[in-house]
């Protein structure tokens, strides 16, 4: 008999990221090739025309696994028995908009959201947070789902920037990305993260330290490597895309959002992987905060949990500590706002 179909709720679908997810969804690509899954797309009036075209595509693509979707500007109806949410739509920083604006607009949309969670949601809800600020706007919602809901299922998106190191390292040592595990990017989605490599390896049993010292000819050329040009690149690489492209990171970034869900539900196989988690107090981070860490799912229910107990060399813990002070200061604005 086929399973009950899967709830998953879209916000901000008949958007870029939107359109490049719900056809992957659809597929099976997030949940396997044997879940149902029924879609909820949540917009606001100006989007759902858009919106509605995607639904239309998706109709005309008859996929086996699509069970319905249904089209609406109301959070509740949005939210209603959702099993999944991806929290795509969120309001993008104007021109002249300072960063306390951006935190404010945003806090008003999560807010909202996250309460609507709280209030509707299926039982085993799981929510990630793509928008951005992606991490404040989780603990945003986190705390409006609260104490419905808890706060470990909430998670935002650092996958993007995780698969982009794990890309960079792969072009460089020229070997497939499949075969690099346990890269980590820890702290914020933002410019201040820290993709780290110290504790990644290759699947010849070498570390990925060893293999660049050897690539590039001695260790000094490779941490110059890792801080001059890997760090920066791969916290940089949206403003890259943008300059490229036209248009900021859309296929990757669904591609991401479908990984990080995908492997919350269904576990993570070789190492771990990097999501921005609720914090318990790990690697000294401030209760509450949502950031990112290393993580792994054994894709029994339980969602991420986080590796604990790693070590940082010195300059790695000031970047780490740099960007967690980074998203301290978010809650703080938000807090200032009273919107917390
Ligand atoms: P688009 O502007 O194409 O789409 C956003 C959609 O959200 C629009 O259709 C808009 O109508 C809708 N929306 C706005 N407010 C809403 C609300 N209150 N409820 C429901 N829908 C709402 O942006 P897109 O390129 O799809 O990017 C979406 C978000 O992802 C942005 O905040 C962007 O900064 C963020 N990103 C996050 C990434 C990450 O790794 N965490 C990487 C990619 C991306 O930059």
């Amino acid at each position: 008999m086929a399973s009950a179909p899967t709830t998953v709720t879209v916000t901000g679908a008949g958007g870029q990221i939107g359109y490049a997810l719900l056809f992957r969804i659809a597929a099976g690509d997030m949940l396997g090739g044997s879940r149902p899954v029924r879609l909820r797309l949540l917009e606001i009036p100006q989007g759902v025309r858009a919106a509605e075209g995607a639904a239309l595509e998706l109709q005309d693509c008859a996929f086996p696994l699509l069970h319905d979707i249904e089209i609406t500007d109301d959070p509740l109806t949005a939210f209603n028995g959702a099993n999944i949410a991806l929290l795509v739509g969120a309001r993008p920083r104007g021109p002249g908009m300072e960063r306390a604006d951006l935190l404010a607009a945003n806090a008003g949309i999560f807010g909202p959201q996250g309460a609507a969670i709280g209030a509707v949601a299926a039982d085993d809800v799981r929510v990630v947070v793509v928008g951005n600020p992606a991490n404040t706007n989780a603990l945003i919602a986190a705390a409006s789902a609260a104490p419905h809901v808890p706060a470990d299922r909430f998670t935002a998106l650092t996958r993007l920037d995780h698969n982009r190191a794990v890309g960079q390292l792969a072009e460089l040592l020229e070997v497939p990305p499949g075969e690099i595990a346990d890269v980590i990017i820890w702290g914020n989605h933002s410019a201040t993260q820290f993709p780290d490599v110290s504790h990644a390896g290759l699947a010849d049993g070498r570390s990925v330290l060893e293999a660049l010292t050897e690539r590039l000819g001695g260790a000094d050329a490779a941490t110059a490597w890792l801080d001059d040009v890997f760090i920066p690149r791969v916290a940089k690489r949206g403003a890259e895309i943008i300059e490229a492209r036209g248009s900021s990171s859309v296929a990757s970034a669904a591609n991401a959002a479908i990984e990080h869900v995908r492997d919350e539900q269904l576990g993570t196989h070789r190492g771990w992987t990097s999501a921005a988690v609720v914090s318990r107090g790990e690697y000294g981070v401030p209760e509450g905060l949502v950031c990112s860490v290393p993580v792994v799912s054994r894709g029994d229910g339980e969602g991420y949990r986080v590796i604990d107990g790693l070590g940082f060399d010195a300059r790695g813990r000031a970047r780490f500590e740099a960007s967690v002070a980074e998203l301290v200061a978010e809650r703080d604005a938000v807090r200032a706002l009273g919107m917390l």
